[in-house]
């Protein structure tokens, strides 16, 4: 059993279309488990740190000025394999090559705006985790756990 922690976030873009229930739902239904979540407006300097790996690509001016534009839900999804898991339900970054049933398939149009982010290893979740919830996570049990293992 490899349970695994990953940081999801609805990007502006999904937060103005008003789908951060059917995003958080699809995982809440697959079965990953909510342990930590919030609503919140991104500093420049949290944008520039989290998506650091893209410093030298020429969208990185788009990337940072576009997820601090308007508020991101982030959230910690925990349950076996949650990192590929959560990636698959997303989609490819593409939407326009997602495929219908992901969330980047059945809701998004263009790269630049793709609703959600999920970590893509189990380093970067750990980093990105940190680096968004140094508060912490919370702990619990769920009855339905026993269900789906
Ligand atoms: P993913 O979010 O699927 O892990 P990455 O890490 O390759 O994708 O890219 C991070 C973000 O950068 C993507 N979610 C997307 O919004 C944006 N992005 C990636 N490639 C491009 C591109 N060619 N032009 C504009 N934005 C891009």
């Amino acid at each position: 059993m490899a349970v695994e922690k990953t940081f999801v976030m609805v990007k502006p873009d999904g937060v103005q279309r008003g789908l951060i229930g059917e995003v958080l739902g699809r995982f809440e239904r697959k079965g990953l488990k909510l342990v930590a979540a919030k609503l919140m407006s991104v500093p420049q300097s949290l944008a520039e740190q989290h998506y650091a790996e893209h410093r030298e690509r020429p969208f990185f001016g788009e990337l940072v000025s576009f997820i601090t534009s308007s508020p991101v839900f982030a959230m910690v999804l925990e349950g076996e394999n949650a990192i590929s898991v959560a990636r698959t339900l997303m989609g490819k970054t593409n939407p326009a090559e997602s495929a219908p049933g992901t969330i980047r398939g059945d809701y998004g149009l263009t790269i630049g705006m793709n609703i959600v982010h999920g970590s893509d290893s189990p380093e970067s979740a750990a980093r990105e985790i940190e680096l968004w919830f140094s508060e912490g996570t919370v702990s619990y049990d769920k009855a339905v756990d026993v269900w789906l293992a």
